[in-house]
């Protein structure tokens, strides 16, 4: 759902997430079993998530508990479920903030960590991007390639919610954007732990 959010839903959502990033080790590069380190930068309410689990606590760092996840975020998550697919119960309970910069991507994979197959609600700010949606067999194609720009609401329910995905780029800003965030983008995703 393009432009989802106007620019006062935006810059409120900007600011929380610089108060959610700000404190020493919040923002974390996730290390992949392979040895890789991910180059989106990454903090979490609810529950923190790693390659391919979830924690209450923060596991490579100093143990530190995660953030809470806070009800205004759920009422928004509702209110998008909502209008996307006229769902009136979603209770979300995990948010995966990640942070690009004008160099990080996605490699096209499957969000299952989650013990639970209610949608998945993102938010894009910022730079906008190559969104790549692919199907429910393997990464490979066929896939859709999507630009989703800062505003945008993408819903991932139903069939869609385990297909295959990535962000191959992200995208110079075709205008100037009043949000508080100069540069890059940030995608806040919203999930259901099912834990
Ligand atoms: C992003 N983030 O734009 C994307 C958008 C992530 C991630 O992939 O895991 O943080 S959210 C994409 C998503 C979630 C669940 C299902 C599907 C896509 N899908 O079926 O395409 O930074
Ligand atoms: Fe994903």
């Amino acid at each position: 759902m393009p432009d989802w959010l106007d620019e006062n839903a935006q810059r409120e959502l900007v600011t929380a997430c610089r108060d959610w990033a700000s404190g020493p080790g919040r923002l974390r590069s996730a290390r992949l079993p392979n040895g890789g380190v991910m180059s989106v930068r990454t903090v979490c309410l609810g529950w923190h998530w790693y390659p391919y689990r979830y924690s209450r606590h923060l596991d490579d760092g100093d143990g530190s508990p995660v953030l809470p996840f806070p009800g205004w975020l759920a009422d928004l998550g509702r209110r998008a479920a909502g209008d996307a697919l006229g769902v009136t119960r979603y209770e979300p309970d995990i948010a995966l903030v990640n942070f690009y910069d004008e160099d990080a991507r996605m490699g096209m994979h499957q969000d299952k960590d989650e013990a639970s197959d209610e949608p998945v609600v993102s938010f894009s700010l910022g730079d906008p991007c190559v969104f790549r949606f692919g199907n429910t067999e393997h990464r490979n194609r066929p896939w859709t390639d999507v630009d989703l720009r800062s505003g945008d609401l993408f819903v991932f329910g139903g069939p869609s919610r385990f297909a295959y995905h990535g962000v191959p780029k992200t995208l110079p800003r075709e205008e100037p954007l009043e949000i508080g965030l100069p540069e890059g983008r940030l995608n806040i995703t919203l999930r259901v732990s099912g834990f």
